[in-house]
């Protein structure tokens, strides 16, 4: 027997609250164990509409477990996605600080920029069509739930982590680079630590966006021109710890550095806050 549609709303309204007011929330599967993942989609969409009655847009999507590291420590073998809305879009000098997350991480992405509408079962080629423009990209995730525990129908509920993205400002077109093997350089506090390929994303980010159009056209809705879609992770995330400088770097499009929290000012706690800023096409995540 599925799920009242009260229960639905008190889960979705539970969900939205834990990320409003950035709270840990009890795996909503410790309570419903018999929650489905059809179900968690529909919470995550409930949720998105209480947030679009406060005034926020739906501008984007993102796609979340797409590579194998993530899918192999969640035991899981298909992608999942979230929504993206216009609050949670950084801006150029946006400060996050960490004490308003429960958990922040924060990944490189590679992100679509969405030139016609498009749904239905799609191929990687096909969807590329639709493509007006990539851009690099850094997504902030933030489970809100206690200690990070969650199973997959549990972090589809809560918008697959969806909390924060930076776009770059260099925005190409889709064969100005090569997608499907975009080498990134990864350094912690200065020396290389991993090093890697966008083809890690589902094998290629354009199959990513395909899948993301199938399990959209699943539920009979699609991705609208304008909209930005996150691909996903290629490998792992980063957790936000300051103190600890990130830096990596997608071939061609400059970089994105997290480095040592200075403090914002006077009188303000050192460790806590981090700005984000961009110089001409590098793209900068500074403490
Ligand atoms: O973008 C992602 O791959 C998020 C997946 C959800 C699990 C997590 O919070 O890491
Ligand atoms: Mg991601």
């Amino acid at each position: 027997m599925g799920l009242t549609e009260a229960k639905i709303q008190e889960l979705a309204a539970a969900v939205d609250e834990a990320a409003r007011k950035s709270e840990p929330l009890t795996m909503l599967t410790a309570e419903v164990p018999e929650l489905t993942l059809e179900e968690a989609y529909t919470i995550q969409r409930v949720s998105m509409g209480r947030r679009v009655e406060r005034g926020e847009s739906v501008i984007g999507m993102k796609m979340g477990l797409t590579s194998r590291a993530k899918m192999e420590q969640m035991g899981v073998h298909n992608p999942i996605y979230g929504h993206l809305t216009d609050k949670m879009r950084l801006a150029d000098g946006a400060t996050i600080r960490v004490e308003d997350y429960c958990h922040p991480r924060v990944e490189p992405e590679i992100a679509f920029i969405m030139g016609k509408d498009l749904s239905g079962a799609v191929t990687a080629a096909e969807a590329m069509t639709a493509v007006e423009g990539v851009v690099a990209a850094l997504e902030v995730i933030d489970s809100r739930y206690r200690d990070f525990k969650f199973t997959l129908i549990d972090v589809v509920a809560d918008n697959a982590s969806s909390t924060g993205f930076v776009l770059g400002s260099k925005v190409v077109a889709p064969e100005a680079v090569e997608l499907g093997n975009l080498g990134m350089i990864m350094s912690r506090n200065g020396e290389v630590e991993e090093t890697g390929s966008s083809a890690a994303i589902l094998e290629h980010p354009a199959r990513s966006l395909a899948a993301l159009v199938g399990m959209l056209s699943e539920r009979g809705e699609g991705l609208k021109a304008g909209q930005v879609v996150l691909a996903g992770g290629r490998r792992r995330r980063f957790i936000c710890i300051p103190g600890i400088g990130w830096c990596w770097r997608w071939r061609g499009w400059g970089r994105w550095r997290w480095v040592r929290s200075r403090g914002l000012g006077e009188g303000k706690p050192p460790l806590c806050a981090h700005s984000i800023r961009f110089n001409r096409g590098a793209h900068r995540i500074r403490a």
